[in-house]
């Protein structure tokens, strides 16, 4: 079981990684590391489990965060709509994005990050993805708004990039340009 101790703390060079395509058909390593990260998301939203094993919350998790540098990810949450997402993802590739940006009212955070970094990120609007899901069926989704900007967060963790390179480095509340605001 995944917990708070296997996860990956900024200063290490695994999240600074350009995290490796994972070669299809995966492993039955690799499929059962990526159904364990979704259950560690699962635990960290089950008050009772959260409790007991001292799991910080998460809506989502790469690979990178639990020290492996390949490109999968995990992400279970519900959008402002009650629209449920939970999904194990191989290889997941931004495909298309809006011009029009937005970003959380009340900024990111990130379970290898153990601070509070105030400011606002800068996401697109608007993604489509491609990935493989767990049961390897290629699948595109349309995203928008807090859904978008869970999937670039996670993303970026593939490539090396953490939420808090992308806010503005003199005024971390300036409005990004073309966007407007994801209200939680
Ligand atoms: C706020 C939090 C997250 C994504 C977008 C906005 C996820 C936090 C958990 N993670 O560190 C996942 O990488
Ligand atoms: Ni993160």
């Amino acid at each position: 079981m995944i917990t708070m101790k296997d996860i990956v703390r900024e200063g290490e060079t695994v999240l600074r990684e350009v995290a490796k395509e994972v070669q299809l058909p995966p492993s039955e390593e690799e499929k059962q590391i990526l159904a364990e990260m979704l259950t560690y998301l699962k635990n960290s939203q089950d008050e009772e489990i959260a409790k007991k094993y001292n799991l910080r919350a998460g809506v989502g998790l790469a690979a990178p965060q639990i020290g492996i540098s390949k490109r999968m990810i995990a992400v279970h949450f519900e959008d402002f709509n009650d629209k449920k997402y939970s999904y194990g993802l191989f290889n997941p590739k931004i495909v298309s994005h809006s011009v029009a940006k937005t970003y959380l009212s009340g900024g990111e955070g990130c379970l290898s990050v153990d601070r509070e970094v105030p400011g606002y990120v800068p996401r697109y609007e608007k993604i489509t993805i491609k990935a493989f899901d767990q049961d390897l069926n290629e699948i595109k989704l349309k995203l928008k708004g807090y859904a978008a900007i869970v999937f670039q967060h996670e993303i970026d963790h593939l490539n090396g990039v953490m939420f808090y390179d992308h806010i503005h480095q003199d005024n971390p509340f300036t409005i990004p340009e073309n966007a407007t605001a994801c209200d939680a």
